[in-house]
Parts: structure tokens; C-alpha cells; sequence
């Protein structure tokens, strides 16, 4: 682990405004537009960003320049092209050891996909704390501020294959590897707060149900299906976290826009011993926005990269994803304060009723080089922690604890995985654990201990308040060994109507489309009658309007069924809500400048300033590639098409004024459809001068809000900064549903 050694007043950068005063944080990289130039390993493109992680790496980086194409046994290769042969038209002999060698490591190439999370993309960054949290733990990446802790971080989807798309409606999976001077720490969680169900031995089944159907494999990266919603009915338990995926919480604007969860409640344990349950989050510092339903739809064939390809791209152009990390504190005598059990993953903590403290700040500043040897070799595993945490006993985390190293020995080959590069810890490791399949270390003469023959090395560590081996806290337990659910964990519903009473009105309309959506796609009348069922126990309102949509009514026995009681008197929970009246962050979003030959120069100069100024990406895209002619007589380059980087990548669009410009694009579908589309997706359109011409020609309503009509090219920008702060603009979804984009 490095020790930062700059702690002036000039590595406080402008960008960490979000940092308590004092915290010493890097500043980050000037910022070029993303994917502007081609994509490279991070070891290329980012040689300067590193950590001990990184520095340890290097030692496993290949560098093949002037080096001669050899076999694996290190004999150089004189002819690459043609495989060895019993005369020049005969067949192939079996002596040719260069090509046997070849193909049979081809045919070894792929190694299981993760049973669920196959899809993902990663990178590496580091962690600080922002000021000592020894009255709560030991663990010294969140006491010393002076430590940067690095990480490597893997997002993913839960259902879907390695090849499946980003933008499906899905779990989000967010797993932080903590290379830590004490060891490795795993905080293994997803985008929810919650998850499906409470006790481990229920995960089989659940997964099998919403993983594509067994039969004929559809469908892929979705949970629109039988199987899932049968179980679904059947299990209300994952009632709360089904409420969550069909919310926006579903359908993330990117990795670097989505909240992260611990889920269950761990423990921090401080050099006294005292323990406290904690919760984790992660808040992004650009703030938790989603996409629309439809556009998550269309990006799925027109980007099914999307997301892994945003947080590649970010962090290439130095404009580095960052999170905050959030503790919700409770101490081990509040344990039964609440109306749900915090043992119970499929309950959160309202954050109203326990604030979440941040602590410190996650920041992604380096790609990984290679994303089979790192992105797919990661292993993370719950059971990893290191002193000053504990596990509670959470059922779910109970059975966490195993499955992830076992999963691994199938997935990587052998009980040896964590001597893969990308999995070892970064302070020694020395231990009497022996061979197996794919040993690398060069273990010394004595194996098992205790031992004289080595002076009983290595030794144990004491426990200690600094520096002292691992001791799990002394808890007190009772009772009689029994295969039973807490009662503590019945209830399922008072939570889910939390989140739903929580919500905006947009909000819930689009969990309304989620449901209708899902259940739209399901075949068996009596699953979609169970589902609907399970809603009457939510929220008689939310029943009723998925009733209606797939064609059932609510019997009067159903709207007979009981309200939900609050949770500890809270109605609503402001936290809940991606939106409410919640001003988003602008840094790191994505703005297309529509133009053809003839476009005002001066204008797109002018904009894209005003953009850049407040760190939103500006790209210029138009019907060619090249030097595009400005009114002035100049040239403006084209960063892409307009057909090859269609609306639904961006997240709001300004054309440019020019007569001819706009002329031409008026003959240019794919401009057309630029702004129907935008339209659609709620998107900010900036129409500067001309370009009203353009948006008129189109089957759409008149200018509203999010319409940002001006022929002065700073005021039309600025208007526009206005109208993508509030994401999108939610008070045209009527209007939208009308638009046959
Ligand atoms: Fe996982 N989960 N899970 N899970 N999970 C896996 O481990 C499992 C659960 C999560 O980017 C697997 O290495 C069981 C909760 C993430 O590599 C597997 C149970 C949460 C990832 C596994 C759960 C998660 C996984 C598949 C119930 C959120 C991807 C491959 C007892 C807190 C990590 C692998 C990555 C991956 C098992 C429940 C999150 C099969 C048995 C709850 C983010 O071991």
C-alpha cells in the first residue's frame, strides 16, 4: 500500500468539493473527451496513475516488442503461417509440435463463466478515508487518512451470459476487492439496499428461476419470464427487492450514476473490542440517475457495450468514476430497536432513521490491461476480511461465506486462485496450505506446524489493537440447533410499501410499466394472477393499475387485504427516491452537437466552452466523418455520425444553427430520428436559431421545458445546462408516450 506524501494545499483539487476540508484526496487528471482517441491498456494510457497494487502487477505484465515469436517452451518460431506436412499437398503430421501446442491452449481457452454476475467490466482505483474511524474499527484503511487503500472494482448484471447486454433491466453487482496492508477485504454488493431472499439455502432455487428457462434457454439478460415470476409469486420474501428492479433502479444510467449496498449487516470492531453492526454504501459523487425503459430497450442492439464501454471510456479521458463510502451505524444495544430485523437481508435501514455517515472516497482511475487475466480472474469472496471487521448473522452472508471460494475452485481451476496475480494480497502471505492444482509459490522446507525444523515459521500474531492476527468477536449466543426462519422476518410487505410510497409519481408510473412489461411477457394466466396478488399486500393503488394493464381486475376479497403498517412511523423515506425534486450533477454527462456543412463555427465553438466548462462531454457528430465546412469558412471536425452514435448514447443533444446545415439535415432521417427519439427518452434538445426548422418538420408537440429554443449560442447552451440538471424532463412523459420513435 503507497502512503500519500503530498499533502498540500494543491493536491485539494476543485473536483473534490464533496471532501470534508482537510482530506487529503488526489486530484484528478485534466479531462479530454471521452473516447476522442483509440482505447488502450491502462498501463499504456495511464502509466502514471499507480498504486502497490499496480506496482505489483508490473511484475506479470508481458512486454513483447523486439521480442521473436517463440512456443510456450521458449523455442523461436521460424514459420507462424503453415502447419507441418507429409509433402507439400499431404496431410499433417502429429510431429508438428508447434501447431499441436497452439491448438490444444486454444482449445483451453475459456475457463466457466460466473454461475450468476457473468457479465462485467472492471477497474482499478484506490480508496481514502477522510478522517480516522478508530472509534468504530481497528481496520487501518479506514483509520489512517494518510493511506490510499487500492481497489479493483467489478460491476455486473446478475442474469444474463458474458456476451449478454449492459442496459438490461437487472441487478446491478458492485464488488470492491480492498488490497489492504492487513489483507484483502471483499465488499461483495449490488446497486439495491436488499436482496431476493433471506437464507442462503433458498439461492439455488431462486437464481434457477430467474436465469433463462431451462427448456429452450431464452431469455437472455432479462427476468420478463415464467419461471422467475412463478417463483416470485410463490416466495414473497423478494417481494422488496422485486420492487426495486422494476423501479429505475432496474435500468441504471451507468456504473458511475448507480448507488452501491453492502446488504447485510456487518460489524466493526474497534482496538477495544467494542463492536457495532454497520451497513455499507457507496453514494457516486455524480449523483444516481437511471435510463428510460424504452431507451435501456434500443440500446441493447444499438450499444450493448454501453456501460462497460462509458466506464472504460471515463477513465481513459482522466475523468475518474467516483463514490463516496457511507456507513450506517447501529450500535449492538439498538440491535431490536427496529420493526424489521437487521439480521434480514431483505430489509434496509431507512436512512432517515439511521443517517448514512460518509467516511471516505472510492476513485477509478486506471483500467485493467488485460480483461481476461484481471476483470474475468478476479475472485471475490464475502469471506475475506480483515481485523477490525466481523460478519453477523445474517443468513444469507452465513451461506456467502462458502459458496464464493467454492465457486472459484470450479470457475479457476484449483484451490490456488488466489495466487492469480489479480488476487493476491498485497502484504506477505505465508501459510502451511500445500500444492494443488496451479501452485506458482516456492514454498520453504517446513509444512505444517508447529515446527522446529524452521523455528516455527511462520508464526502466529496475536491478537493486538494494531497489527495483531484476526479474532473473531466474542459473541454471545443461545438457544437450541434448529432448521427454522425467524419470525423476526416475517414481514414482507411494510418495506416494499415503504419504497413504493416513497417514490415520485414518475417514479411509480415507470414501476407500474416495470410490472405491466414483465407480466406482459409471462404465458401462465395463473402466475400473472399471483403477482398481482402479492401487489394487493403492497398497495391497493399499485395492484390495480398492473391489474389493469395485463387484463385482470382486483376481487373484492383482494382489496380486502390488509395495508402494510409503517416502518417505525415512517410513511416515506426520502432516500429512496432517485428523483424527487433532487438537482442532479451535470460533471461526466454526455452531449451530442448535431451539424453538417454550412453550421455556424463560432456556435460550436461556443457551446461546446459552455459545456466543457462545467465538465459535460461534448461531441460533434454529423451525417459524414471528416473536416465539416463551417459558415464562416472553416472546418470543424466530426468526432462520429449521427447514424453510428444515435441519441439514446448521449444524454441530451443541441443542433447547431447554419441555413445549409440545417437544410441538410432536414434530408437526413437519422438526424430525424436523433430528435424523435430525444424527445421520447425525455431527453434536453437545444435548438439554436435554424435548427427550430428542424424540430418543426418532425410529428412533435410544441416546444416544452425541456425544448431549449435561442438564437444566441451561450444562451441556448446555458438554458440547456438548466433543463440537464433535472436528468430529464419528466413532464413530457405524456406527450412522449405519443411519439412513435
Ligand atoms: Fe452472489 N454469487 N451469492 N450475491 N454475487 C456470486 O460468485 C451467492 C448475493 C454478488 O464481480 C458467485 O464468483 C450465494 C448477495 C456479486 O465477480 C456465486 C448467495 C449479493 C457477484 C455467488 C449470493 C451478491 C456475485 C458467482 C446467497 C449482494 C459478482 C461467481 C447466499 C450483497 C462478483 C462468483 C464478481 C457472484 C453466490 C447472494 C452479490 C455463485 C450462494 C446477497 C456482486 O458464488
Amino acid at each position: 500500500m503507497s502512503v500519500k506524501k503530498d499533502k498540500s494545499e494543491s493536491a485539494k483539487p476543485h473536483l473534490d468539493d464533496t471532501a470534508p476540508q482537510g482530506a487529503p484526496i488526489k486530484p484528478q487528471k485534466s479531462v479530454s473527451p471521452p473516447g476522442a482517441e483509440p482505447t488502450a491498456a491502462g498501463s499504456d494510457k495511464n502509466p502514471s496513475v499507480t498504486n502497490t497494487k499496480l506496482e505489483q502487477l508490473d511484475a506479470y505484465r508481458e512486454d513483447p516488442e523486439n521480442q521473436a515469436l517463440r512456443t510456450d517452451q521458449g523455442v523461436k518460431i521460424a514459420d507462424n503461417q503453415n502447419s507441418l506436412k507429409a509433402g507439400v499437398r499431404g496431410s499433417t503430421l502429429l510431429e508438428d509440435f508447434i501447431l499441436r501446442e497452439k491448438i490444444t491452449h486454444f482449445d483451453h481457452e475459456r475457463i466457466p463463466e460466473r454461475i450468476v454476475h457473468a457479465r462485467g467490466a472492471a477497474a482499478h482505483g484506490y480508496f481514502q478515508v477522510y478522517k480516522s474511524q478508530q472509534a468504530l474499527t481497528k481496520a487501518g484503511f479506514l483509520v489512517d487518512p494518510g493511506l490510499d487503500t487500492p481497489v479493483f472494482v467489478r460491476f455486473s448484471t446478475v442474469q444474463g451470459s458474458r456476451g449478454s447486454a449492459d442496459s438490461v433491466r437487472d441487478i446491478r453487482g458492485f464488488a470492491t476487492k480492498f488490497y489492504t496492508q492487513e489483507g484483502n477485504f471483499d465488499l461483495v454488493g449490488n446497486n439495491t439496499p436488499i436482496f431476493f431472499i433471506q437464507d442462503a439455502i433458498k439461492f439455488p432455487d431462486f437464481v434457477h428461476a430467474v436465469k433463462p428457462e431451462p427448456h429452450n434457454e431464452i431469455p437472455q439478460g432479462q427476468s420478463a419470464h415464467d419461471t422467475f415470476w412463478d417463483y416470485v409469486s410463490l416466495q414473497p420474501e423478494t417481494m422488496h427487492n422485486v420492487m426495486w428492479a422494476m423501479s429505475d433502479r432496474g435500468i441504471p444510467r451507468s456504473y458511475r450514476m448507480m448507488e452501491g449496498f453492502g446488504i447485510h449487516s456487518y460489524k466493526l470492531i474497534n482496538a477495544e473490542g467494542k463492536s457495532h453492526f454497520v451497513r455499507f454504501h457507496w453514494k457516486p459523487t455524480c449523483g444516481a440517475a437511471s435510463l428510460i425503459w424504452d431507451e435501456a430497450q434500443v440500446l441493447t442492439g444499438r450499444d450493448p457495450d454501453f456501460h462497460r464501454r462509458e466506464l472504460w471510456e471515463s477513465i481513459e479521458a482522466g475523468d475518474y468514476p467516483e463514490y463516496e463510502l457511507g456507513l450506517q451505524i447501529i450500535p449492538e444495544e439498538d440491535e431490536h430497536k427496529y420493526d424489521f430485523d437487521i439480521l434480514d437481508p431483505t430489509k434496509l435501514i431507512p436512512e432517515s432513521l439511521v443517517p448514512v455517515q460518509i467516511v471516505g472516497k472510492m476513485v477509478l482511475d486506471r483500467n485493467p490491461d488485460n480483461y481476461f487475466s484481471e476483470t474475468e480472474q478476479v475472485a471475490f469472496c464475502p469471506g475475506n476480511i480483515v481485523p477490525g471487521l466481523d460478519f453477523s448473522d445474517d443468513p444469507l452472508l452465513q451461506g456467502r461465506l462458502f459458496s464464493y471460494l467454492d465457486t472459484q475452485i470450479s470457475r479457476l481451476g484449483g484451490p490456488n486462485f488466489h495466487e492469480i496475480p489479480i488476487n493476491k494480497p498485497v502484504c506477505p502471505f505465508h501459510n502451511h496450505q500445500r500444492d494443488g492444482m496451479h501452485r506458482m509459490g516456492i514454498s520453504g522446507k517446513a509444512n505444517y506446524e508447529p515446527n522446529s525444523i524452521n523455528n516455527n515459521w511462520p508464526r502466529e500474531t496475536p491478537p493486538a489493537k494494531k497489527d495483531g492476527g484476526f479474532s473473531t468477536h466474542a459473541q454471545p449466543l443461545s438457544g437450541e440447533k434448529v432448521r427454522v426462519r425467524s419470525e423476526s422476518f416475517n414481514d414482507y410487505y411494510s418495506q416494499p410499501r415503504l419504497f413504493w410510497l416513497s417514490q415520485t409519481k414518475t417514479e411509480q408510473d415507470h414501476i407500474v410499466g416495470g410490472f405491466s412489461f414483465e407480466l406482459g411477457k409471462v404465458v401462465r394466466p395463473w402466475i400473472r394472477e399471483r403477482v398481482v396478488d402479492q401487489l394487493t399486500y403492497i398497495d391497493h393503488q399499485l395492484a390495480a393499475r398492473v391489474a389493469e394493464n395485463v387484463g385482470l381486475a382486483l376481487t373484492k376479497e383482494q382489496l380486502a387485504h390488509p395495508i402494510p403498517k409503517d416502518v417505525n412511523g415512517l410513511k416515506k423515506d426520502a432516500a429512496l427516491s432517485l428523483y424527487g425534486e433532487k438537482e442532479h450533477p451535470v460533471k461526466s454527462r454526455q452531449v451530442a452537437l448535431l451539424v453538417a456543412d454550412g453550421v455556424c463555427g463560432e456556435s460550436v465553438a461556443k457551446i461546446t466552452a459552455e459545456l466543457n466548462g462545467l465538465g459535460i462531454h461534448t461531441k460533434i457528430f454529423a451525417p459524414r466523418l471528416g473536416k465539416i465546412k463551417t459558415l464562416q469558412g472553416k472546418e470543424v471536425n466530426a468526432d462520429g455520425t449521427i447514424e453510428g452514435n444515435p441519441s439514446v448514447l448521449v444524454d441530451g443533444v443541441i443542433v447547431v444553427t447554419g441555413k445549409e446545415s440545417i437544410e441538410a439535415l432536414l434530408k437526413n432521417g437519422n438526424a430525424k430520428n436523433y430528435l424523435l427519439q430525444a424527445f421520447k427518452h425525455l431527453k434536453a434538445i437545444g435548438l439554436q436559431g435554424e435548427a427550430l426548422k428542424l424540430y418543426q418538420a418532425l410529428p412533435l408537440p410544441k416546444p416544452d421545458e425541456g425544448v431549449l429554443v435561442d438564437d444566441d449560442a451561450k444562451k441556448v447552451a446555458e438554458k440547456f445546462v438548466t433543463a440537464l440538471k433535472k436528468h430529464r424532463v419528466w413532464s413530457r412523459e405524456a406527450a412522449a408516450q405519443e411519439v412513435p420513435a
